[in-house]
């Protein structure tokens, strides 16, 4: 059985880490949309720079949670049979035993060179404009995708979710495209459709089951219902 995971912030707020449309989802005032785009960087540097440092800086502080470690568990089983996508820029997952994790909207732990387009693996700040190992020029920004920026991989997620027997939705709002349309393409091409979200998403009809409660819970859970079926 071949299964996609979407994950999104919901998976990882159990561990400590915001999500961003949740009522404590702000980080100090800002909306993610004065944050997360080309322009708000271009117009503000310093200002979202230190918003990431100050992001990257706490993943030291937290740990993955049953959620991660179930995940890590199925794909031990599972192998390439799983795809795991994450909106999620922490490690969380890795740390919680996941391999070739697609981060689709990019890693806290990486920097995204605007000279030479160098990704480099990256654990310190950014907002001391740091010169691009690659090529020198002090032009690193976070790796991440911001609004109207192209995400990650999306040839690679669109050929798994075409072949897909089961499509899961962990955590994530429905409300940023074009994950929020996995859903549609997978059952579209045949893919049983599954949610596990605290409350119903902005999608949440458009799945086939829809589950309500915490993801330290409700993944595990659905896991080893997996893995009792195999
Ligand atoms: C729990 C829980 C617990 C809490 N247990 N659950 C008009 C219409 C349609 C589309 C567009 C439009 N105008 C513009 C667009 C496109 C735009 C878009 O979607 N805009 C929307 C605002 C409408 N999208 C883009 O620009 C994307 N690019 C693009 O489309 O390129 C074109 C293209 C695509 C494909 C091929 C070719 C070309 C880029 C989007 C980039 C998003 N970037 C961000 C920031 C990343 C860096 C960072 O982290 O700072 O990604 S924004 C932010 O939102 C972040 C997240 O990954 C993303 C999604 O958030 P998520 O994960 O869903 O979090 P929340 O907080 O929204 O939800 C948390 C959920 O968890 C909730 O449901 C809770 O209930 C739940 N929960 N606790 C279980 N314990």
């Amino acid at each position: 059985m071949k299964i996609v995971v979407l994950t999104g912030a919901g998976i990882s707020a159990e561990s400590g880490v915001p999500t961003f449309r949740d009522a404590d989802g702000l980080w100090e005032g800002h909306r993610v949309e004065d944050v997360a785009t080309p322009e708000a960087y271009d117009a503000k540097p310093s200002m979202v720079q230190k918003f990431y440092d100050a992001r990257r800086a706490a993943l030291a502080g937290v740990e993955p949670n049953p959620a991660h470690v179930a995940l890590g568990r199925l794909g031990e089983v599972l192998g390439s049979d799983l795809g795991l996508v994450t909106q999620n820029i922490d490690d969380l997952h890795e740390r919680g035993g996941s391999h070739d994790v697609i981060h689709m909207h990019g890693e806290l732990l990486s920097a995204l060179c605007r000279a030479c387009d160098r990704r480099t693996p990256w654990h310190g700040e950014l907002s001391d404009f740091p010169s691009c190992p690659g090529c020198g020029i002090p032009e690193l920004r976070p790796d991440v995708v911001w609004f109207g920026e192209v995400p990650y991989q999306m040839d690679r997620i669109q050929g798994m979710l075409m072949r897909a027997d089961l499509f899961v939705s962990i955590g994530t709002s429905g409300a940023v495209y074009p994950a929020a349309g996995f859903v549609q393409l997978a059952r579209a091409c045949g893919a049983r459709t599954l949610e596990l979200n605290l409350v119903p998403s902005e999608g949440s009809e458009q799945f086939h089951e829809a589950r309500q409660g915490p993801a330290g819970e409700l993944v595990p859970a659905w896991v080893d219902e997996v893995l009792a079926e195999l």
